[in-house]
């Protein structure tokens, strides 16, 4: 094949050029699957809010039983326009709230139940916080969403064809009477236990069938023909397979017909007959509800989220938690601005401005090389000109970026597979960067900041010509991510920067690290425990936050001294068999137990693997006396939220012997397998 290289300046020449080279319009055939209207319009909102908000945020949990009186729900200075401007300072296009959460409590005065704010002395009973919210939202120019837990654990009649017919009406009543929404949010969480009614038991449903998802459908595209719908079973949207805001690398907005699984989610399918793009949904706090004593994510973590989400073509619901005033907490709020003001300065400048564009080949006019540098055209190439096709970017001086901005035409499918982008240095090409996927956007960071006068993509597979526009070049302003510190069981701590050119200061004195604190080179031994603190700080003078982790004895001296069905390998204790899960730890010596955590790890679905649901916990002087337990309950949100959960004791429980039994892993899984456990005894 003969390609016709084109050289061309901006979009004014671009016309003259392509009527002097009397170029033959070819139409683009679209490929595979693209995207319906309302999906095209959700893509483009890139960043929006959770807010997270009910009876939990009075009761200290993740996760309601359903048996709480609607008494407790009594915001002492609630405020939409506080939401709603929070949002804004985040740069945030929408709110999502929760209207119900698995507890059943409606934050609205649904008529189908008792178990609303109609029963909360919010207001006298007259409050109806959806509407607040999205009058709020319509003042602050913000669309607005609804999350309607489809699993409620107050309902008597839930796991019935009645309570189905309840949820549809309630579905109804919200998609009728608060204006326009711009997404309706099913989530797939059915733990089982709850209060029922009174029944308090386990009731167990199949999430496939049972709430008839086509009714559902059906409900939400009559009456919010716009909206965008996110669930489990192959709706508008899918989830992103985790809670802590990373997309894969790929994360193709395509997926097949067979079951979700969260890989599924995470990666997509390249060539999957659905558009089906991903939701990355994330909280700014550790948990999705309002706790005291709970630090917001950084400005800097924030940031690294979002090149990690919207980054990789997919959408970002940031969850906020207003606390029991109903307000955002000021520091939140604050990491909101900061957060906000990089992603401003790093679109303030475009590097590639004023640069020329050449290609392997072009396909129309319409479709000429400098549309690539647009926001809103594309370059195509010719329909043979598809693995090999390349781009090259002429800037009108050397300039220094470390972000690139890549899109397709994403009405004509996702045809571009893998591509890589070179820089120019003294005279020679060199790689900085290779993926698979750009779709609907990929920003391409790199490690550290390159200056060149030339940039080229080349398009190293492609199923279809490639129609890509939006090249753009930006230099990350300066925000160092604060370290991560982490701890083995064999009590060594590590830290790592994010940025590699980043040095860690740390200390374990207690005192506050700084530039002249002791270089982090090698992990730390703390098997007692204690306070690690670091901060990150680079050569040019940028220093992170300051992270600061509080440890409790490590594990090394302990043993499992009574695993029934027991394997330990590979840093996880895993049941070999369905059902129960117990072992019991010789902790070597006496400890005052204030509680202990659970960290959940990855499980392995393939085995039927899952986080335990639940648990008992006993504490004993003796390793066959142990008494009544000291406490069992529920592991909320564990088997989507991988972080460490905590659970404190009622009162201290002291003992050098602990058994813990796991009762069952979570529904979907057969045997139960957890990564650590670990002992509060500060
Ligand atoms: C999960 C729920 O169980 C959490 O509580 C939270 O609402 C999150 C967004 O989805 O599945």
């Amino acid at each position: 094949m003969t390609r016709r290289t084109a050289m061309v300046a901006g979009a004014a020449t671009l016309s003259t050029f392509s009527a002097r080279a009397g170029t033959a319009v070819e139409t683009i055939a679209p490929f595979g699957a693209t995207p319906s209207a309302r999906q095209a319009r959700w893509h483009t909102l890139e960043t929006y809010g959770f807010v997270h908000f009910t009876i939990n945020t009075f009761t200290d949990r993740e996760w309601g039983y359903g048996d709480e009186s609607p008494n407790l729900f009594n915001p002492s200075d609630f405020s939409a326009d506080q939401i709603a401007s929070a949002a804004v300072a985040g740069g945030l296009k929408a709110i999502m709230l929760t209207a119900k959460h698995h507890d059943g409590f409606c934050l609205w005065p649904s008529a189908y139940t008792e178990h609303s704010i109609k029963a909360s002395p919010y207001k006298g009973g007259k409050g109806d916080i959806v509407r607040e919210i999205s009058d709020a939202c319509a003042r602050h120019s913000l669309q607005f969403g609804l999350y309607l837990s489809p699993w409620d654990r107050n309902h008597a009649q839930y796991g019935t064809e009645a309570y189905v017919q309840y949820y549809h009406n309630q579905l109804q009543e919200l998609t009728t009477q608060y204006g326009r929404l711009f997404s309706v949010w099913f989530d797939g969480a059915n733990g089982g236990d709850g209060y029922y009614g009174g029944a308090r038991e386990r009731r167990r449903i199949d999430g496939q069938t049972y709430y008839q998802w086509d009714k559902v459908r059906e409900i939400v595209r009559k009456n919010q023909p716009e909206a965008v719908m996110f669930a489990d079973a192959h709706m508008d949207i899918r989830w992103v397979g985790n809670e802590e805001g990373h997309a894969g690398d790929p994360c193709w907005p395509t997926v097949d017909a067979t079951p979700f699984t969260k890989a599924k989610g995470n990666s997509g399918t390249r060539n999957g007959e659905f558009w089906n793009p991903a939701e990355t949904d994330v909280s700014i706090r550790p948990g999705w509800f309002w706790h005291a004593d709970e630090k917001p994510r950084t400005a800097a973590n924030l940031m690294r989220l979002y090149f990690e989400s919207v980054g990789r073509g997919t959408n970002l619901l940031l969850n906020m938690a207003p606390d029991r005033r109903g307000r955002v907490p000021d520091a939140d709020i604050r990491e909101l601005i900061e957060w906000k003001a990089l992603r401003d300065k790093l679109y303030a400048v475009d590097l590639a401005r004023g640069a020329r564009v050449k290609a392997s080949s072009e396909n129309t006019a319409k479709h000429a090389a400098a549309n690539l540098l647009s926001t809103k055209g594309y370059w195509a190439a010719k329909a043979a000109d598809k693995t090999g096709a390349w781009v090259e970017v002429a800037l009108p001086k050397a300039r220094t970026f470390d972000v690139i901005r890549l899109a397709e035409d994403i009405s004509l499918g996702v045809r571009v597979d893998t591509f890589a982008v070179d820089v120019r240095e003294k005279g020679q090409w060199r790689q900085v960067a290779e993926h698979r996927c750009i779709a609907y956007k990929r920003l391409v960071t790199l490690p550290e900041p390159v200056t060149t006068d030339r940039v080229r993509i080349r398009f190293v597979k492609a199923d279809a010509s490639p129609v890509v526009g939006q090249f753009a070049l930006y230099l990350r302003p300066p925000a160092l991510e604060a370290p991560s510190v982490i701890r083995d069981p064999t009590g060594h701590v590590s830290l790592k920067a994010y940025d590699p050119r980043a040095r860690i200061h740390y200390t374990v004195d207690g005192a506050a690290p700084t530039k002249d604190s002791p270089v982090y080179e090698q992990a730390l031994s703390l098997p007692q425990g204690g306070t690690v603190q670091a901060i990150a700080h680079l050569p040019s003078g940028v220093t992170s936050d300051l992270t600061c982790v509080d440890f409790d004895i490590s594990p090394v001296a302990w043993t499992v001294i009574a695993p029934t069905q027991t394997l330990f390998s590979d840093a996880k204790f895993a049941a070999t068999s369905a059902g129960a899960y117990e072992v019991m730890f010789d902790l070597q010596a006496s400890y005052t137990l204030k509680g202990f955590t659970l960290t959940p790890g990855t499980t392995n679905p393939l085995l039927h693997e899952g986080p335990p649901a639940g648990y008992r916990i006993w504490v004993s002087e003796e390793p066959t006396k142990w008494g009544t337990s000291v406490k069992d309950g529920e592991f909320s949100n564990i088997a989507n939220n991988r972080a460490v959960q905590t659970i404190l004791f009622d009162k201290p429980a002291s003992g050098r012997y602990v058994r813990l039994e796991l009762p069952a892993p979570v529904p979907g899984s057969e045997k139960v397998a957890f990564q650590s456990f670990g002992i509060l005894t500060r």
